[in-house]
């Protein structure tokens, strides 16, 4: 590999995807950011970011022509880019497909990839999507970005396709902090960065399945750790290296929090980890270092880890995130969710509380096996974590009583079900190649997924109207159960 300068004031751009736009951006896109502050800090190059999910115009995104003059000025402004990186989950290949081509007009000779959880799900099935692409890059790219870099300067022959694997990064204390600032400003003068420190992380006002009894004028969110070392059967751990489990040390989080209390005043810290309590140790570390800051900050864990729960909240922690999915131990079984019952759960929420941090619970319904007695028992766990938090002075909308629709994300165990296959394929025309398990990707997936939005939706075949039901209600309970949780109606569930 060619020397560090060897990059130097090569003109890079990443674009974030707009996600969600039913809610106001408040997750700063920490992928793009710590790839793009690495190349500037660590190799000079010219790196910076349009982050197209920063805007809500009266409550909608960009339009494809105000995205496209965004792209032109950003180009204009800081030079045409020899490599332009989009980064987007699952749900952005709408977009992609709509700013590749984008790109394509504004710098035909660029070299443009794709990076995160799209392009780490179909992996080369992507080209067929997106022909205008160069590159995908599959799961973590701290270092697959700068052979990445190379490539862009070297290569001549803009025709070429290459894949790239990401790789584990050898230490993550190593990785430069994500710089917050490259989204000060876009080229126009909008103030990007306050606008997404300003729109609290979690909370009813954040709109994404968290309630909390608290609220927060100034939030910022980074990861702490990458992988998850449990198996549920429909989460999509690709992009961060599976269940290969890596934390950051207990002392380089308290630098980040240091810096994100002094330069951007943050009265609260999102770690939004797929889960944050797996390593005792560090929990321990943690209390002498943060408690000392007085931050209020906030995480994801499981249920059953309540032994960490005590010490997280004297170093600050307030307020849990928990995928409980669902409270019926066949349901949680077939989920692979390795929580036993809702005894399990119950203590959970309570250990939680009784350490003076807040439990918010996200839920699944209509996963494979689910009967209406099984949602029943979710529905009557809500109405129990209702009553419980009532005799502790919380009001009833500090509860979550949204739940995601069972959702085949490709990549993911639950897709190599029979019965999930065979129902894709009756809905949607998906195939299955028999002997990798995974989608073919053709135009019935690429339908499916332009469909994938909001992990709430009900998904439908658009022509035939048939929706996707894997549970085992049959399909006008079903439907009744989501038009009850729809229309904030829960409890009516259990009188069906
Ligand atoms: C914060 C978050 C959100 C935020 C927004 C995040 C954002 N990007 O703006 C919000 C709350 C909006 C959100 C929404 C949803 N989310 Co979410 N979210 C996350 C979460 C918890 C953290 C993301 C993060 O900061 N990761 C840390 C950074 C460092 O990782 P990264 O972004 O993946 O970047 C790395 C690589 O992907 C790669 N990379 C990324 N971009 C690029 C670009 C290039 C060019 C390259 C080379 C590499 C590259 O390199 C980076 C560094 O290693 C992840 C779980 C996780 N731990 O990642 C889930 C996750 C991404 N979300 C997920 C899902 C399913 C959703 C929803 C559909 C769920 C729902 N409830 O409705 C919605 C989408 C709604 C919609 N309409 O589109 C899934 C995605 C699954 C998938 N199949 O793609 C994840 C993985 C959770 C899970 N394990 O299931 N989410």
């Amino acid at each position: 590999m060619k020397s560090t300068y060897y990059l130097k004031d090569l003109n890079v751009v990443f674009i974030n995807m707009p996600l969600r736009e039913s809610a106001v951006p408040n997750n700063m896109p920490q992928g793009p950011l710590l790839l793009a502050t690495n190349l500037r800090d660590n190799y000079g190059v010219n790196a910076t970011i349009i982050d197209l999910n920063a805007y809500r115009i009266n409550g909608r995104h960009l339009t494809n022509d105000e995205a496209f003059c965004l792209i032109q000025q950003h180009f204009k402004v800081h030079g045409e880019p020899t490599l332009v990186g989009l980064s987007g989950m699952i749900t952005t290949l709408r977009w992609q497909e709509r700013i590749a081509r984008t790109v394509r007009e504004l710098a035909p000779d660029t070299f443009l990839i794709s990076g995160g959880g799209l392009a780490t799900e179909l992996k080369s099935g992507l080209f067929g999507f997106i022909p205008e692409l160069n590159g995908i890059v599959r799961s973590e790219g701290d270092d697959a970005i700068i052979r990445v870099a190379y490539d862009a300067k070297i290569t001549k022959d803009r025709s070429s396709k290459f894949i790239y694997e990401g790789s584990r990064p050898k230490d993550l204390n190593s990785i430069p902090f994500a710089d917050l600032s490259l989204l000060e400003k876009d080229v126009f003068g909008n103030k990007l960065l306050e606008y997404y420190i300003g729109n609290p992380i979690w909370g009813g006002s954040a709109n994404n399945s968290s309630a909390a009894p608290f609220t927060m004028k100034r939030s910022t969110n980074f990861v702490s750790s990458r992988g998850c070392p449990y198996n549920c059967a429909f989460c999509y751990r690709g992009t961060q290296g599976e269940r290969n489990y890596r934390a950051r040390s207990a002392e380089n989080l308290a630098e980040e929090f240091k810096l994100h209390i002094e330069k951007y005043g943050v009265d609260f810290i999102g770690m939004v980890d797929d889960n944050f309590a797996i390593d005792h140790k560090r929990v321990v570390d943690l209390v002498p270092l943060l408690k000392p800051l007085n931050i209020r900050w906030g995480t994801h864990a499981r249920l059953d880890e309540s032994a960490e729960f005590p010490l997280m909240a004297e170093a600050g922690c307030i307020y849990l995130g928990f995928g409980a999915e669902s409270a019926s131990p066949k349901v949680l079984k077939a989920m692979q969710k390795g929580i036993l019952n809702k005894e399990v759960m119950m203590d959970g929420i309570i250990n939680c509380e009784n350490a003076g941090i807040h439990a918010n619970c996200t839920w699944i319904m209509g996963y494979p096996t689910e009967t209406l007695d099984d949602l029943k028992m979710s529905v009557a766990f809500i109405e129990w974590q209702e009553t419980f938090y009532g005799t502790r002075g919380k009001s009833a909308d500090s509860i979550n009583k949204k739940m995601f629709t069972a959702t085949w994300y490709p990549g993911t165990e639950m897709g190599r079900q029979p019965k999930v296959q065979k129902i894709l394929h009756r809905v949607f025309g998906i195939n299955f190649n028999q002997i990798t398990g995974e989608p073919v990707c053709d135009e019935n997936l690429r339908r499916y997924i332009l469909e994938l939005d909001d992990a709430t939706k009900l998904l439908k075949n658009p022509k035939t109207g048939e929706s996707l039901n894997y549970s085992e209600m049959p399909a006008k309970v079903f439907a009744k159960a989501r038009d009850y949780i729809d229309s904030g109606e829960l409890y009516k569930i259990l009188k069906m």
